[in-house]
């Protein structure tokens, strides 16, 4: 095959490497990052007095005595989750009506007050530590019942309630710091000291990531688990990024999660890029509920929205091959009942969700491979992965048998550098895309058939680096 357009022939016009290009691809994730990347799809867990007052927002006034589980069972969480194929759990040990789901010492606003009368974060933590799962931890900065919300003492409460959670469930892989903010009981604004807030994080749990109002992992900019067409982990991020999120967060109590969308804005090209100051590896996340609200409700609540208020498990599955196929985390809420229990609804529909994800990455389709310079030279690739040098164009395939889907991941130890590829088989395109980074995912229904498949970098900022292509039947 013939191969005219390749990053190291013309490169679409754009310079391949030069000091700007070498200080983007100097920006590189950090270890907790890279440890993140590797969990792809993960969930989020929404339970507190909101499960049993029917509520998405608790205003703060809620008695304890309405938290009341009868069945409570982190076993069963974690069993149902990991069945779906999980890697760990992000549970809201405090959501904006400030009740705390752990023992506190600052506040008696907590489960230790309710009927249920024990600590539901070290429950979850153990269980998560049974089942093989990362927790993770969402603590509400927006804090409705706390008297100090509004005051520089808040700052003081929060930081306190931060560092118990950091010294007494184990490791912690994420803490989720949610944009949404308003006034408090006082009617006053408060001032979020991050910088402190992530300081205690750094000391005591060096391996969580930060994320949404944090440095570490990035907001998708909607809940529907829709990716940018180009999905750039080197971004600029700058403490302004928290109040952006804010400003783009949900404003009220509402069911509705698709209003949002942020996904249009460019974050990453070149020309965003070229005139950034801060530049960060900040990654994608995409949180999507399995019903149109965070916390549970029954059927009725649901009577009269879009689809009876729940995503089907095909929609569950399009969203993850959206997400984790498109450079993208997953983290999908699964909330359990006013039991303590994950329902059988949303059982059902997890279970449907993971029968497909398992089908389709289930059989490998083997094949042997070659590098391809741009004369037609052939060459065999290192053990693991690759580096395209001066003149490589990109691989060539011979799959052993049809193939349905494609996986590409590149190494992103060394930064994010894709920029556009094409796929031929038996030198027809068959596709062609923008970012691969952390891993893209290509469908073909009917099946590809050829003995030969081309990947070509068209694009790139310097040397293209692949971690890995895969082919499942
Ligand atoms: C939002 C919150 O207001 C919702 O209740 C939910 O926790 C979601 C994940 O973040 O901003």
């Amino acid at each position: 095959m013939n191969i005219k357009r390749a990053w190291c022939i013309k490169n679409n016009g754009f310079p391949v490497i030069n000091d700007e290009i070498k200080r983007y691809l100097a920006v590189r994730p950090s270890e907790r990052q890279l440890l993140w990347h590797e969990m792809k799809y993960y969930n989020f867990i929404h339970f507190g007095v909101n499960t049993f007052t029917n509520r998405e927002w608790g205003d703060g006034t809620e008695d304890e005595s309405v938290f009341n589980p009868t069945e409570l069972d982190t076993d069963q969480w974690c069993r149902v989750l990991k069945d779906s194929g999980s890697k760990g759990i992000i549970f809201t040990a405090k959501h904006h009506d400030g009740f705390c789901l752990f023992d506190t010492k600052y506040t008696d606003h907590s489960v230790m007050k309710s009927p249920y009368g024990k600590d539901v974060v070290k429950q979850l933590s153990g269980s998560c530590k049974k089942f093989g799962l990362k927790l993770g931890i969402y603590l509400s900065p927006w804090d409705r019942h706390e008297p100090t919300y509004g005051t520089y003492e808040y700052n003081d409460f929060f930081v306190n309630q931060l560092t118990e959670i950091c010294t007494g469930y184990g490791e912690i892989f994420c803490f989720w710091f949610d944009g949404a903010c308003g006034e408090g009981k006082n009617g006053r604004k408060q001032f979020y000291d991050w910088e402190r807030y992530y300081a205690v994080i750094r000391k005591y749990q060096p391996n969580a990531v930060i994320a949404n109002c944090g440095p570490d992992v990035r907001w998708i900019g909607n809940e529907g688990g829709k990716v940018r067409k180009s999905e750039w982990n080197v971004i600029e991020w700058t403490a302004k990024t928290n109040e952006k999120v804010a400003s783009n967060s949900q404003k009220d109590e509402t069911i509705g999660l698709t209003m949002f969308d942020r996904v249009e804005e460019d974050l990453g090209s070149r020309e965003m890029l070229e005139n950034a100051d801060n530049l960060r590896w900040c990654p994608a996340e995409a949180d999507v509920s399995i019903t149109h609200g965070w916390f549970w409700h029954d059927d009725e609540y649901y009577k009269d929205a879009k689809n009876g208020g729940k995503r089907t498990a095909e929609e569950l599955v399009r969203i993850y091959y959206n997400t984790v196929g498109g450079n993208a985390a997953f983290l999908l809420n699964v909330p359990p009942d006013t039991r303590g229990l994950i329902n059988d609804r949303e059982i059902n529909t997890l279970n449907n969700f993971a029968v497909t994800i398992r089908k389709t990455f289930r059989d490998n389709v083997p094949f042997e491979m070659l590098i391809i310079d741009k004369d037609g030279e052939e060459f065999l690739p290192g053990a693991a992965g690759f580096m395209l040098q001066e003149n490589e164009v990109g691989a060539k395939i011979t799959p052993v048998d049809k193939f349905r889907t494609m996986v590409i991941e590149e190494d992103i130890r060394y930064s994010q550098r894709v920029e556009e590829f094409e796929i031929f088989a038996d030198g027809k395109k068959i596709t062609t895309g923008t970012t691969i980074g952390s891993g893209k995912i290509m469908h073909f229904p009917d099946g590809i058939d050829a003995d030969e498949v081309i990947f070509v970098v068209t694009q790139s900022r310097g040397n293209p680096i692949i971690k890995s292509i895969k082919l499942y039947k």
